[in-house]
């Protein structure tokens, strides 16, 4: 094999990158090109990604990466899960909700009405969230919560794969994304039509289903012209987790990983996939991985709880210095209360330091008084959640776990990483912080014939080029 360069999008739900990657046999080169706010819009009629924005910082982003390797092989794109836009010959008919907009309720109770939750879980293997997509297409079609997109749309595509159509003109639904539909066979890994049916769902929205690492097709001719050079479009994990767990240096038998971002995403890799009733009640989910790997794993609330902590504080006039912040939370001393990160209250935007104080105040515990005391409150809590998490994953996959890996933002956080390897009783590897973006470039990388193999070697070039941090348990 040869060297050689491709870029990845990759959009989280706080911010957006571009990263080049330079790939070989034993060489693992990634430099950011672009980074830009993601920044959702909330309006009257609902809580919505500003697409075209991030649309618009990506190309820029992709331009700056043609003016400095203007033989890119290709480009990937991932991004959080869920979320779709509907569309009627090729134009979007309404900008895409976020998952956190609160219509989805609706959509639930009319699902279950139809299918109950234990029939879902048993044919899509999903773990219950609000806003799983078959939810959100169902309070489209609700009378008081939908907008009538549905019955005009004539295809539905994921946030990567929309990015990917406007890059390419190709419709297609990458595989890994498309299993947090809802919609997708857990099984069989195909749509899931039979369910579609039952739910009055159109089928013909959904477009043909594509493996991570394969080919899409060129640059439309004016995209090329506008980013000033062409490449390759590539389908990769185009779920962001996928990609951030290719990415995650373990040894699958025996880790635990938790991909930490606004989300924590904590679980195992399993060959196949765990539909028992203990694992429904606890709400652990099976999402498709990349080279047919099962992402067995359970959302824990995660950095968001923090990050919207900050937003209160700021729009209150404080100024916040994270990293002060965070040295500050380190040195409390006096006892915090540990609250559910998982309680859903926390899931919808707005006052978060006061959601968290009602929490504590109606179970009669202390409440944090300072931001540095919410703050040390919130990752004793995160830290708490991962350790249940990871001892649920290890009882109901039958795995003995002996490392607990963190990876992409949360794996900066010094605090949180002691706290959580204090709190599982094992070590905690953290990094890499850009493992999404890494696993998204590895793919493409591997198609490209610039490094082959397993996941298992993905795995070995991604150790060698960034080496962990180690936490003992203390
Ligand atoms: C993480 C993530 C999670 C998904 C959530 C919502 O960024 O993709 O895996 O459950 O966002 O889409």
């Amino acid at each position: 094999s040869t060297t050689g360069s491709v870029a990845a999008i990759d959009l989280g739900a706080t911010s957006g990158r571009v990263i080049l990657g330079d790939v070989g046999p034993n060489e693992l080169r990634m430099q950011q090109v672009a980074r830009f706010p993601n920044v959702p819009v909330s309006t009257p009629g609902g809580l919505h990604w500003n697409i075209g924005e991030l649309y618009r910082s990506a190309l820029v982003g992709l331009t700056t990466a043609f003016r400095q390797e203007p033989r890119l092989a290709s480009i990937g794109v991932d991004s959080w899960a869920v979320d779709y836009a509907l569309l009627r010959e090729g134009r979007m008919l309404s900008e895409p909700f976020h998952y956190r907009d609160t219509r989805t309720a609706a959509g639930v109770k009319a699902t279950h009405a139809i299918v109950p939750f234990a029939e879902l879980y048993r044919r899509n293997g999903l773990q219950f969230l609000p806003f799983n997509t078959v939810y959100q297409l169902m309070a489209e079609t609700d009378s008081d919560h939908g907008i009538g997109c549905l019955t005009r749309a004539d295809s539905m595509l994921l946030v990567p794969d929309l990015l990917t159509f406007w890059l390419t003109g190709e419709r297609i639904a990458e595989r890994t994304n498309a299993s947090t539909t809802g919609l997708l066979d857990v099984v069989t890994g195909e749509w899931d039509t039979a369910l579609l049916g039952q739910l009055s769902l159109p089928p013909a929205l959904l477009p043909a289903l594509v493996d991570p690492g394969t080919r899409i097709g060129p640059l439309l001719p004016e995209v090329a012209k506008q980013l000033g050079g062409t490449a390759d479009v590539v389908a990769v994990g185009s779920h962001d987790t996928a990609s951030a767990v290719v990415a995650v240096p373990m040894d699958a038998a025996t880790s635990a990983y938790i991909s930490c971002g606004t989300w924590g995403l904590v679980g195992v890799e399993l060959e196949r996939p765990v539909l028992t009733d203990a694992a429904r009640e606890a709400n652990f989910t099976n999402e498709g991985g990349v080279d047919g790997r099962i992402r067995f794993l359970h959302n824990v609330m995660g950095l968001w709880l923090l990050s919207e902590s900050v937003r209160s504080w700021e729009a209150a006039g404080e100024t916040i210095d994270l990293p002060a912040l965070l040295a500050a939370a380190a040195s409390v001393t006096t006892p915090v209360s540990v609250f559910d990160a998982d309680d859903p209250r926390f899931l919808t935007p707005g006052d978060m330091p006061e959601r968290i104080a009602a929490y504590c105040h109606e179970r009669g515990l202390v409440v944090p008084g300072s931001p540095a005391e919410f703050v040390r409150s919130i990752i004793e809590s995160l830290a708490d959640a991962f350790a249940n998490a990871v001892r649920t994953a290890a009882e109901l996959s039958g795995r003995t776990i002996e490392t607990v890996h963190i990876v992409g933002g949360g794996s900066q956080n010094e605090l949180l990483c002691q706290l959580t390897a204090n709190r599982v009783g094992l070590p905690v590897l953290a990094g890499p912080v850009e493992a999404t973006a890494i696993g998204n470039i590895l793919v493409q990388a591997r198609l490209q014939g610039f490094v082959d193999g397993s996941l298992e070697s993905l795995r070995s070039v991604v150790a060698a080029a960034f080496p962990p941090r180690r936490y003992d348990p203390r």
